[in-house]
């Protein structure tokens, strides 16, 4: 945690259909029962601003790679400095529906980008601030494409094809293992035994905050 950051920023991470939406009403669901006050965003979006670029990013047309990594960081910037940053300053818990880790796996992996290029924007959007904990959902692409699927129509980036997801997948991976701040769960379990851990991650956190 930071000097002047008083709550906690947890993210949840995952390819599509892992159960990021569900988890989120659980660990809502949990904060409450325990009297935490929190906020719950998401990525891209969270602000009037960044919802307006949520929907041209998922439902516009030709969108150029360079130009989406900048408008997921566009998003960012103002959700951070009008949302996230203020919230965390009043002592409220944060969890967001992704974060920068998306960007790596999704925009780094799955497009290919330069991985250095994202670096420079997430320096200059946020320097060292992080999430306290990231919750990596996991589980096949098949399986978080197939829980998907039964929601309907694909939007732009959902469209993209199985090897795409499989690098999303491998840099979520990745970047797990070089952060401490992630926490792993395997979402291919049944929903209760995937609550199980994430209740214990929080627990941790909790139990490491109060301590403070
Ligand atoms: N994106 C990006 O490219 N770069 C960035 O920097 C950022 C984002 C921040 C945003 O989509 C898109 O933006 C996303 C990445 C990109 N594109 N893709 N693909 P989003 O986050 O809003 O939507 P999503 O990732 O596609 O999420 P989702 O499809 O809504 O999935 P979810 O929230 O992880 O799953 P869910 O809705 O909770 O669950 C799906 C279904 O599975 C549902 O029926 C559940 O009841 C069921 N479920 C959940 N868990 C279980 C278990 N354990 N067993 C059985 N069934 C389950």
């Amino acid at each position: 945690m930071s000097a002047q950051q008083a709550g906690c920023f947890i993210t949840v991470e995952g390819i599509e259909g892992v159960g990021k939406s569900t988890n989120i009403q659980f660990i809502q669901d949990w904060l409450k029962e325990r009297g935490v006050s929190f906020i719950v965003t998401r990525e891209p979006g969270g602000t009037e601003l960044g919802e307006q670029l949520r929907e041209l990013l998922l439902h516009g047309g030709n969108v150029n790679d360079d130009a989406e990594l900048l408008m997921m960081f566009a998003s960012r910037a103002q959700h951070l400095n009008e949302k996230i940053k203020p919230a965390l300053k009043k002592g409220q818990w944060v969890i967001c529906d992704r974060f920068t880790d998306s960007t790596y796996a999704y925009q780094g992996g799955g497009r290919q980008l330069n991985v250095s290029h994202i670096e420079q924007l997430e320096n200059l959007v946020h320097g060292d601030m992080q999430p306290n904990l990231t919750l990596l959902l996991d589980a096949p692409v098949e399986v978080g494409r197939a829980r998907a699927a039964k929601r309907g129509a694909f939007d732009r980036i959902e469209a993209e094809d199985l090897a795409f997801f499989n690098r999303v997948r491998d840099m979520f991976i990745q970047r797990s293992a070089e952060h401490e701040r992630y926490c792993v769960v395997n979402a291919n379990q049944p929903l209760d035994a995937v609550q199980e851990s994430i209740g214990a991650a929080l627990a941790q956190l909790k139990e490491k905050v109060d301590a403070l």
